[in-house]
């Protein structure tokens, strides 16, 4: 219902947040009813005060699957923060959601590390549920309003909204890597998606090399005049020359509430906590760490080849050193999460069964989601941070052990091929693919002197503190707004 003084026929939301799913989780409870709570995480935090400030809506799915003939849930107003719930079915989910976002595009944009799926009835889908978050917005947002787009699962609300609302200014942004032109030619509906994306005011990337790519690919398939690297503006990577509008695109490296994270990291409970990790894994030299969804872009195989390797090489010992793998339950739904998990959990036991004494495992391994502050505490405990995927848009738990290092300690291994690789120069850094290499780099963090390790993550810090989500959010707002002052 419209705040009074609104245009009618518009909602009343000045500033629109749109992503697959709301900052909540609805849960369904066995009397049938529901309820709901909040789940926090980066982009809510660094969103939230400007919702707030500004007559904020957010439009989302809210985690649970609708039953047939179910009506829409009415919208859910938190103080000055209204959250816009999208329906989707079961069938949604399955062809939507696991299918054309996380079994056709999400391979296709991390170099087809697992083959992507073409399936037309998935795209369909696609097409329906983006055009559902489409019309949700167009209800949810004022005359003039803004509105930031987020993500793989939504690249063609910017053009479907702008159809709608030619009024509203309209911003997109990616969180995982935009594939190089060879790659994204296998897509079938390579043309639509660009177009989709096209609808912005400005599309941004984590990285500058995401967005030549889609420069070069919105040439290519929309055959619109494009400029490059915009002198003097930061952030700008180049302008889409439309027949009526001019698109911006740049690089805007997302990063974490560094601040937040570091005061939370050095409170005395987490350092308590730490230590008695320390202690449960009985007390050893080096405690190597990874912490990652359970997915095939990360290198968790990588890792443990490596680790496994070292082993069998006498460079590592197996009774002062253990690997520590948190691993989140992702996408359990798709097969190629299933293989993975198999893959991974066999080469778990498999090093084990080698090198781990009864009560004395070498590789701790926990396939479930970590309280928020039980995972500070592994990051202040683990000497040797291994961040390693075979690609990975940005890579926020790099980011997150640098925040939690105020003691200068630690050592973190981080892949090249991350968007974290591109700021954090000063970590030990690793081409995945290259097994000897990675190898080299755990030996020369695990022996660095402990001047080395201040050296670095001094330097570290430095970056991650200075260049937080805040920072992100209001380079991407200002660069927004900007794209009608210009
Ligand atoms: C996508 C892009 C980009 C993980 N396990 C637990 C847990 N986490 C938290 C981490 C971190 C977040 O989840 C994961 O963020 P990442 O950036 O590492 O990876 P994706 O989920 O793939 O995110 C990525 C990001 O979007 C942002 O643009 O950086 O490249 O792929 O915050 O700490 N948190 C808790 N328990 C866990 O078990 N509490």
């Amino acid at each position: 219902m419209p705040r009074t003084g609104d245009t009618p026929e518009f909602g009343d939301s000045d500033f629109v947040v749109v992503a697959n799913r709301l900052p909540i989780d609805i849960e369904r409870l066995p009397d049938g009813t529901t309820a709901w709570k909040r789940s926090p995480g980066g982009l809510v935090t660094a969103l939230e005060p400007l919702l707030r400030r500004r007559r904020g809506a957010w439009v989302g799915w809210p985690g649970a699957a609708a039953k047939p003939g179910e009506p829409a849930p009415d919208p859910i107003d938190l103080d000055d923060l209204r959250l816009q719930p999208v329906r989707l079915t079961a069938e949604d989910i399955a062809e939507y959601y696991e299918g054309f976002s996380n079994a056709t595009l999400w391979p296709l944009y991390h170099d087809v590390i697992v083959k992507p799926v073409y399936q037309r009835q998935w795209w369909d889908r696609y097409v329906d549920v983006n055009r559902r978050f489409a019309e949700a917005t167009a209800e949810a947002a004022s005359a003039g309003a803004t509105v930031w787009v987020q993500d793989y699962q939504l690249q063609l609300v910017p053009k479907m909204l702008r159809e709608l609302r030619p009024d509203l200014t309209i911003g997109f942004f990616l969180h995982i890597p935009f594939p190089p032109v060879e790659l994204f030619m296998q897509l079938p509906w390579r043309a639509e998606i660009v177009d989709g994306l096209l609808g912005a005011d400005l599309v941004g990337f984590h990285l500058p090399g995401d967005a030549q790519n889609f420069l070069f690919l919105a040439k290519k398939l929309v055959g619109a005049p494009i400029s490059r690297g915009t002198v003097g503006v930061r952030n700008r990577c180049g302008e889409v020359r439309l027949a009526d509008r001019t698109v911006r695109v740049g690089a805007f490296p997302i990063s974490i509430d560094s601040g937040s994270l570091d005061r939370t990291a050095r409170a005395r409970d987490i350092r308590r906590r730490a230590k008695q990790i320390r202690a449960e894994l009985g007390h050893p030299r080096k405690i190597l760490l990874g912490v990652d969804r359970l997915d095939y872009t990360k290198g968790i195989d990588v890792r443990l080849l490596a680790f496994n390797e070292l082993l069998d090489e006498g460079r590592v010992k197996p009774d002062d050193t253990v690997l520590v793998q948190l691993a989140t339950p992702s996408r359990e739904r798709v097969e190629s999460y299933q293989i993975l998990r198999d893959e991974i959990e066999r080469e778990v036991g498999h090093i084990n069964g080698e090198y781990g004494e009864v009560g004395h495992p070498v590789v701790h391994y926990l396939h479930r989601p970590i309280p928020r502050n039980e995972l500070l505490a592994f990051f202040v405990a683990a000497d040797i941070m291994l961040v390693t995927p075979l690609r990975d848009g940005m890579n926020l738990v790099a980011k997150e052990y640098v925040a939690c290092r105020s003691d200068l300690g630690g050592a973190l291994v981080l892949s090249e091929f991350t968007g974290a690789a591109a700021e954090l120069h000063q970590a030990y850094l690793v081409n995945p693919h290259d097994l000897d290499g990675v190898k080299d780099a755990i030996e020369a963090a695990a022996g660095q002197t402990p001047e080395e390790g201040r050296r670095r993550m001094r330097a570290l810090r430095r970056q991650v503190l200075t260049h937080d989500v805040d920072r992100w959010a209001r380079s991407f707002l200002d660069a927004l707004a900007g794209t009608h002052a210009a």
